[in-house]
């Protein structure tokens, strides 16, 4: 096996560049496939460097056309230009000297999608992390922060507008069919927040004016006739810089904030100074082609990269190791913003669901690694969940440590402290320790130790006492590279709810700290007295999920249920469902593997069914505590040898029990929570559908036949309601008439809207048994996918192999080699996107043994293809150590 390149980068190896980057000057000359771009640099040596120490540029696939210091070329003899650098010598010692670097691009090629490539006739660039120096050589790293100008020159009918950072300069036409425009952005930064933009493009303009009053142009482009479809994001992105002033204080600091939808985009988004790019499924939204959903994302995602602005931009990274000083602060802030936007308690079951789903299991397998990392191969792979939403969570404790006026203090002094530079989570975590004269140290081992912490509980009540004694004890499991672990401060809320469900007046608690409802765990083992409970209470343990661990914790059912009635922490009655149901999804497994009948508790039923008609919860909520543990959620549960098949089974018929069960209630649902009116996303709508769809899925179970179904797709007059319909159709009754002729419908209307033929192949991907995987090889033979982009290949073959466990985990391991072979294809030409899908088999070694095996194959089937990208080899030889 080869790889581009092996070499691990350290954290303990950072040292600050030798040379320090004044200016940047770059002008590009657009072509198609010969894009030329000067790059004149202004350096000068750091003092205390010595003057024989060379100049070193990071670059990769360039080819130079130029070398320059001052003007004058520069002799052979003092550069070398290799694979991935440029060493220049001999260069003054201590004035400030000019590089002039020409090289020459190909963006029409560029399939990896960093860099300058092309989408749609559009350039584009996309640099995080290391993309810059796919453009030029460059010290492509994120603590050199420079001042830029930029000159674009390209073909005016063509490519009308010119687009990059900061504010516009000018521009003109040139007399020979071009034109150019330059703009100048004042704010430093560092290489990987530089975008170009150029193409023809229609926009949506607004402006928003600032708290001192300063106005500010908004535009969003977008391709022509899709404007109507980005008025959602404008409306989102002008809540988000008014909730960003309220909230945290920040302002927005130049004359224009632009948006660029695009459709070839490796992830969700980009933060890009004053220019962000976007994939173009988190702008483009209307009632009849986005669902709800699509419309919290985009809300979310508008709000997330505005926010970097300030956590990201103005105040950035040291080195890739501290990249959760950006994105687990702006993932907390995006979540903050949604929840003051919309129902926080819905959106906060919401999060929790999505980081036991993709952050848990991370944790707990061969890619486990800390929140802020010591060491990498490639960078690219470290834009992960545990970063990203673990690192939201540790960002989320040091407020619930803290208390929200401390932490909004702290952060007020990071903010003025660290303004324009390029710092660390040290630097982060001193503020908050200042403020609060709280020893963090050992807190910050929440961004050190990997692995998700499991706390074990227990309690006993002594009634002569009136007392409640609670017994911790936490244990970090051993993760690649560490085996070890040292206690955390896991911060605990807590609840003593009483028989009538009031809230136990505790007089004194002895053996750990409480700050307001926050028990603080700080020791391995602790034990806590509660005294003055007049009567044995129920304790309500993590509140709101305020750790992200796992808890052991033996409650009887009667206890659970207790909680999912009384709590006044709605989200704690949402786990306490969740924890109902989850031994009877477990134990129904266990049964279907067994070929024994499933039962499910009365408890659970009742439990839910109580939630599902009580008129004083919000629809949302009741539709998130109607939505049972996934089978992935059941898997982790299970821990091991897991058979997912059975998993399937045995979570059906429990489905199919408590549909049996509430047949009246969801009928009754399915009527009440009827949407008139023309259509709107606001959450309150989109709960009321959110129930009634899930109702109606139970009926669907219920009655075991599709008319119910029919008759909703027929209805729809939204994409969340016909979506829904559709997928209940295809996922219940895969073989059936009805199926096939909803899949056609709906086919031939949205045809040529590419986004929403993307759900039409997630659900088809996503239908569950053995069958699955011939549908997906029959899709991929489809004309509408599209094998080169990547919102298409992540509907089809990310969600058959990410959210399909009983078709992707086929027991004949075929799932397994269909992967492997798409991901060797995939690899040759979008390395980033191939290893991102290959980390759905992460957690290949809980599986029985004969599926697990099968995996084992697949996987070093891939490490045998001829010419692994580094970013493949990377995932595949961890996940296979
Ligand atoms: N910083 C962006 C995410 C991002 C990371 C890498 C990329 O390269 C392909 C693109 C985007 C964010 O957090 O939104
Ligand atoms: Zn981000």
């Amino acid at each position: 096996m080869r790889t581009d390149t092996g070499e691990i980068i350290h954290l303990e190896d950072y040292r600050p560049t030798d040379f320090v980057l004044e200016r940047v000057d770059l002008t590009f000359e657009l072509d198609p496939t010969e894009t030329k771009v000067e790059a004149r640099l202004i350096f000068h040596r750091r003092e205390g460097v010595s003057a024989d120490a060379p100049l070193v540029l990071d670059g990769d696939e360039l080819t130079m056309t130029g070398l320059l210091l001052d003007q004058e070329e520069i002799a052979a003899a003092n550069y070398d230009a290799a694979e991935h650098t440029l060493t220049i010598r001999h260069l003054p010692a201590a004035a400030p000297f000019e590089i002039t670097i020409t090289t020459q691009i190909n963006p029409e090629a560029n399939t990896t999608l960093m860099g300058l490539y092309r989408t749609s006739n559009v350039y584009c660039t996309q640099c995080e992390a290391e993309g810059f120096r796919r453009i030029t050589y460059f010290p492509d790293r994120p603590d050199v922060l420079a001042v830029y100008t930029v000159n674009i020159i390209a073909d005016k009918a063509s490519t009308p507008l010119l687009l990059s950072n900061g504010n516009y300069l000018g521009g003109a036409g040139m007399g020979d069919g071009r034109h150019f425009a330059a703009w100048f952005d004042p704010h430093p930064k560092p290489s990987y927040l530089f975008a170009l933009v150029a193409g023809d493009l229609g926009v949506v303009e607004d402006t928003f004016t600032t708290l001192s009053g300063r106005e500010v142009a908004l535009k969003i482009y977008v391709e022509h006739g899709k404007e109507p479809r980005a008025t959602y994001a404008m409306d989102a992105l002008k809540r988000s810089m008014s909730w960003d002033e309220e909230r945290f204080g920040r302002e927005y600091d130049l004359d224009i904030f632009m948006i660029v939808a695009v459709s070839d985009f490796n992830m969700g988004a980009m933060e890009n100074k004053g220019l962000n790019v976007f994939n173009d499924k988190y702008v483009l939204a209307d009632p009849e082609t986005a669902t709800d959903a699509d419309y919290a994302n985009i809300e979310a995602i508008i709000a997330h990269e505005y926010f970097h602005n300030w956590t990201g931009n103005r105040i950035t990274c040291r080195d890739w190791f501290q990249l959760c000083l950006k994105e687990g602060l702006t993932v907390y802030r995006d979540h903050e913003f949604s929840a003051d936007q919309r129902s926080r308690t819905v959106k906060r079951i919401a999060e929790v669901r999505h980081l036991k789903a993709e952050q848990f299991p991370e944790d707990a397998g061969p890619l486990a690694h800390p929140v802020r990392p010591t060491k990498f191969r490639e960078i690219n792979n470290f834009y992960t969940t545990t970063v990203y939403e673990k690192g939201s969570e540790v960002t989320r404790m040091i407020a619930t440590v803290l208390g929200a006026d401390l932490f909004k203090k702290g952060m007020d002094l990071y903010f003025e402290r660290h303004d324009g530079q390029a710092v660390t989570i040290e630097d982060f975590v001193a503020c908050f320790a200042e403020v609060s004269k709280r020893d963090l140290t050992q807190f910050s081992l929440w961004y050190h130790q990997a692995g998700t912490p499991l706390v074990s509980a227990s309690t006993a009540y002594d009634a002569a006492r009136q007392t409640l004694t609670l017994s911790l004890e936490q244990m970090v499991p051993p993760t690649p590279g560490q085996s070890s672990k040292e206690p955390m401060h896991i911060p605990l809320r807590i609840g003593l709810l009483l028989e009538d469900g009031t809230e136990a007046q505790v007089t004194s608690v002895s053996g750990a700290e409480m700050t307001g409802d926050v028990l603080h765990l700080v020791e391995r083992k602790q034990t806590v007295v509660f005294a003055g409970i007049t009567s044995r209470p129920v304790l309500s343990l993590n509140r709101g999920f305020s750790a992200p661990i796992n808890l052991h914790f033996e409650q009887t059912p009667a206890d659970r249920a207790h909680i999912a009635r009384y709590e006044s922490d709605l989200f704690a009655r949402w786990q306490a469902l969740n924890d109902l149901a989850l031994p009877n999804l477990v134990a129904a497994a266990a049964s279907a593997k067994a070929g024994k009948p499933v039962h499910c508790d009365a408890s659970l039923i009742d439990a839910l069914l109580a939630a599902a008609a009580d008129g004083d919860l919000e629809p949302a909520f009741r539709a998130q505590a109607l939505s049972l543990p996934s089978e992935a959620d059941i898997a982790r549960e299970i821990g091991g040898n897991n058979d997912p098949d059975a998993i399937h089974a045995g979570r059906q018929q429990i489905m199919s029990a408590i549909a049996k069960a509430g047949q009246t209630i969801f009928e009754k649902l399915t009527d009440e929570m009827v949407v008139s009116g023309p259509f709107s996303p606001d959450a309150a709508s989109a709960g009321r559908r959110a129930l009634r769809n899930t109702a109606l899925s139970y009926l669907v179970y219920a009655e075991n036949q599709p008319a119910r179904a029919v008759d909703a797709f027929n209805a729809a007059n939204n994409m969340t309601d016909l979506s829904q319909a559709l997928t209940i159709l295809a996922h219940r009754f895969p073989e059936s008439a009805e199926a096939a002729q909803a899949l056609a419908t709906f086919k031939a209307r949205f045809a040529d809207n590419a986004l929403v033929i993307d759900k039409w192949f997630t659900i088809q991907a996503t239908i569950p048994g053995a069958a699955a995987l011939n549908r997906v090889t029959a899709l991929m033979a489809d004309p509408l996918f599209n094998g080169s982009n990547p919102n298409r290949v992540r509907a089809l073959v990310g969600t058959f192999a990410f959210s399909n466990p009983t078709g992707f985990n086929r027991a004949d391991g075929e799932g397994y080699r269909f992967l492997a072979r798409q991901i060797l294809d995939i690899d040759t030409r979008n390395p980033q996107l191939a290893a991102r899908i290959l980390t759905s088999m992460r957690s290949w070694r809980s599986l029985e043994d004969v599926r697990a095996g099968h995996a084992r194959n697949a996987l070093r089937d891939i490490t045998a293809g001829k010419k692994l990208s580094a970013d493949v080899s990377d995932i595949v030889e961890r996940m296979l150590k």
